[in-house]
């Protein structure tokens, strides 16, 4: 991509940024929470918005010259509202995090109780996490997946918040291939009188394409980010009910940060209408398709899949009878040109900077145009790559595999 301004500047980043574009071209990404945004997002994305200050909101701003700034932002707001069918859009989040942290600002207090999945079991940090200001600021209680069957057990979300009595229950993870129900824990919070806040980072794009259900009509708030399955720029997004439309856009601003990153903004509204076009539809269910082969191929070929499978895009491999470690595979599977993440599986026992397991999604892989037949190829590669760890030869073989499928199907052309 054109980046000749950038070279007379500063060659050394033009050379990261030319280095980044082979790699995503030359690699196979199976990130769960990755993608490949449009050339018109990113286009949006590196827009002059990114000149401007805008804090406050649309015809509410405290900085002038925000007319156009205003057409953006409503164009987002109306585009998020139509897809997902919220009362209220914030798009300013700058991130995941920062979505989650403004609907803690806005109905809860220091000390108070949430409930939320264990990192542990495939949760994420801001749902609680001791690390994390979900975790030094609150109160945590986790409910997680069961052991033998590898998931959520609804009776058990039940029994805990009845005993943690939360003021805020989180449904969403970051390593869960199983379909959330969010009736259900609307149930629960109902019961214990507890806000429900859905997490939808992950699955925003299946639920845009009505391949997952929503959480919309169940839950309080709904945040996500903007960039994984939903294909669009790294950033946050928050819906809503109506009667916390106030609270919730004073926790974003001024509760927790200043001018929106209107560029981002841009990028969320093209990413939207994106989302709005029937070929949207079709990739999510692909990506959907792919997941579910991708896994069925490993399992055939010998593999342990945490709960037997996955109903979304992503899965865990549970390496641990294989005596291989979610840090060898991740760095054996880089060998053969396979970017994939280490993950700690449910109950894992090795440390979570080794781990007994890996993370694959099909969200990139899908929009390179790949299908069933390379999903069952690429589990093949990995099959052969976590069972040869430290082969040269298994790796040069499966390299030229994976290049050979890259080479099929390209990704930004020129
Ligand atoms: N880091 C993200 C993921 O990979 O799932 C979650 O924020």
């Amino acid at each position: 991509m054109n980046a000749e301004n950038i070279k007379a500047v500063d060659p050394e980043i033009y050379n990261a940024v030319k280095c980044e574009e082979e790699r995503e071209r030359s690699k196979l990404l199976l990130i769960a929470s990755e993608n490949y945004a449009s050339r018109a997002v990113l286009e949006a994305q590196g827009s002059i918005f990114t000149n401007k200050y805008a804090e406050g909101y649309p015809s509410k701003r405290y900085y002038g010259g925000c007319q156009f700034t205003d057409v953006v932002e409503n164009l987002a707001i109306e585009r998020a509202k139509k897809i997902f069918g919220a009362e209220h859009v914030n798009v300013q989040p700058h991130s995941g995090s920062q979505a989650n942290m403004a609907v803690y600002f806005a109905v809860l207090k220091p000390g108070d109780t949430i409930l939320g999945m264990d990192l542990k079991h495939g949760g994420h940090l801001t749902h609680g996490a001791p690390v994390n200001f979900a975790g030094l600021l609150y109160k945590t209680s986790f409910y997680g997946v069961r052991r033998d069957t590898g998931r959520i057990d609804m009776d058990e979300v039940r029994s805990i918040a009845l005993k943690n009595r939360p003021k805020l229950i989180v449904v969403g993870a970051s390593a869960y291939s199983r379909i959330l129900d969010f009736a259900a824990f609307s149930e629960i919070a109902k019961e214990v009188g507890a806000y429900l806040m859905a997490d939808v980072a992950h699955l925003a794009g299946l639920i845009a394409a009505g391949v997952h259900p929503s959480p919309v009509p169940y839950a309080d708030f709904v945040t996500t980010t903007t960039h994984k399955t939903l294909r669009g720029p790294r950033g946050g997004m928050i819906m809503c009910k109506a009667q916390y439309a106030k609270a919730l856009d004073k926790a974003i601003f001024p509760g927790i940060q200043g001018g929106p990153l209107v560029h981002v903004v841009a990028a969320k509204a093209v990413a939207f209408k994106e989302a709005m076009a029937d070929d949207f539809v079709a990739y999510q269910k692909a990506v959907v398709a792919n997941a579910g082969k991708m896994a069925s191929a490993l399992m055939d070929r010998g593999l342990n899949i945490v709960s037997g499978g996955t109903d979304n895009h992503l899965m865990l491999v549970d390496l641990s009878g294989l005596n291989v470690t979610g840090k060898a595979a991740e760095l054996a599977l880089d060998m053969a040109g396979i970017t994939a993440n280490k993950n700690g599986i449910p109950f894992d026992e090795q440390p979570v900077t080794v781990t007994s397991g890996i993370r694959l999604g099909t969200p990139c892989v899908t929009t390179r145009g790949m299908g069933l037949p390379e999903m069952d190829e690429i589990a093949d590669i990995i099959s052969n790559m976590v069972r040869n760890i430290n082969d040269s030869k298994v790796s040069e073989a499966m390299s030229r595999r994976v290049k050979a499928l890259c080479d099929r199907f390209p990704v930004y052309l020129s």
